[in-house]
């Protein structure tokens, strides 16, 4: 059972000062997810300052800026950025990253009611995406400790007892005027009759022979998306099956990436971002989990899978993708027909929750009024 939705943001709350914390751990998701959170806020009047220790995917993520974002580089030790804690509403460390030693000191004591006298200021840790249960548990519990600063732990999701996916309040008005066939023009790609558009964003795996053999089933041209899946096929490792072709695709802007996953008909995606955004693209997709030495990663794939009431081919597919399962042979594609419908019942039902700033921006509220007490 889904839970009441949170409260929808009011336009008589007052536009805030925000600093966003990243430090690029490795892949694109860091600052993949910082930068669209960052535009999302500045579109709903905010100012932004995205502090970061290395801004280099951002020349070709968002060439152009965005109005309202700022994007500064970590300062170094020796900077003094106290300042900058003085002039900030809420300021939010991604994926626990720690803000600078000497902007945490400053902005503590306006974390907390009765520590210091100056006007309070929220500070929130944002965690990664995920549909396990600990999120819902976790999802918004403050976090003090003994005299020290107050964090508020924020955790994505994919119903109204977490903190909601980023959707840019343009979304669907982009999405309805997007025309796939002057795209396709665009990009110099043209399609075969009867052949399928499949995007490829994935991670280094073992398992991409079998994926490309399912994907086969049908003739299909596949865009490769990101260094990974190119440099795989390359040196023609593994080899095509028959009916596929391929295209390397060159790094494409955010808006140009979503525009690459709404053109095709079947996505592969992978990390946290590209999932979502496949997801409001609303094409059947295959989710690659970021791997992670323990397995950790499989549990999430199954907690998701469960999210969305996946059938038994598309489990079988995702966990022989993820190297869940060693199946005899490759896994197969779901009918098509219910692949997509049950995409876009599950993309619908998304559309229905306040998006992660919508609640973002009621969370922050709540709390400032409160004068950042965690009493409410
Ligand atoms: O790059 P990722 O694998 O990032 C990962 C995940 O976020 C993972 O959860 C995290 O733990 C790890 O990083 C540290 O996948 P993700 O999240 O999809 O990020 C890719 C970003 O790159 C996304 O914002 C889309 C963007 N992108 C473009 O804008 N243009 C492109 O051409 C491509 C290929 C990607």
């Amino acid at each position: 059972m889904q839970a009441p939705h949170p409260p929808m943001p009011n336009a008589t709350w007052p536009p805030l000062r925000w600093d966003i914390f990243c430090r690029v751990v490795d892949n694109l998701g860091d600052v993949g997810v910082c930068w669209r959170l960052a535009a999302d806020l500045a579109d709903r009047g905010h100012r932004v300052r995205l502090v970061i220790d290395d801004a280099t995917a951002l020349r070709w993520m968002a060439p152009q800026g965005h109005a309202g974002v700022q994007v500064l580089p970590w300062p170094q030790d020796k900077v003094d950025c106290s300042a900058w804690a003085s002039q900030v509403d809420v300021a939010i460390e991604a994926f626990a990253c720690d803000p600078p030693a000497r902007y945490a000191q400053a902005l503590a004591p306006r974390t907390a009611p009765g520590v210091g006298t100056a006007p309070p200021a929220l500070w929130i840790n944002l965690e990664y995406l995920s549909a396990e249960p600990y999120v819902e548990r976790s999802h918004g519990l403050p976090s003090r400790p003994l005299g020290g600063a107050l964090k508020w732990f924020y955790f994505p999701g994919f119903n109204t007892r977490t903190g909601g996916l980023i959707r840019a309040q343009d979304l669907l008005e982009n999405q309805q005027a997007f025309d796939r066939d002057s795209w396709l023009l665009q990009q110099h790609l043209s399609l075969q009759p009867g052949e399928r558009l499949v995007s490829l964003f994935c991670y280094h795996t073992t398992t991409l022979p079998d994926l490309l053999q399912t994907l086969a089933g049908t003739p299909c041209l596949v865009l490769l998306a990101g260094p990974q899946a190119q440099s795989l096929l390359a040196a023609g490792t593994p080899p095509l099956p028959s009916g596929m072709r391929v295209q390397a695709m060159p790094w494409l802007s955010q808006p140009g990436f979503d525009r690459m996953l709404w053109a095709c008909d079947v996505n592969v995606v992978r990390g946290e971002d590209s999932l979502v955004r496949a997801l409001w693209a609303g094409k059947p997709f295959i989710w690659q989990a970021y791997p992670q030495h323990d397995g950790a990663h499989h549990a999430k794939v199954q907690a998701l899978l469960t999210q969305m009431q996946a059938d038994a081919d598309l489990r079988a597919l995702w966990a022989a993708w993820n190297g869940m399962a060693v199946p005899a042979q490759p896994a197969r594609l779901p009918a098509w027909a219910a692949w997509t419908a049950q995409t876009l019942r599950w993309r619908d039902s998304l559309l229905t929750q306040p998006s992660l700033c919508d609640q973002l921006q009621a969370f922050v509220h709540t709390r400032l009024q409160a004068g950042a007490s965690t009493d409410d």
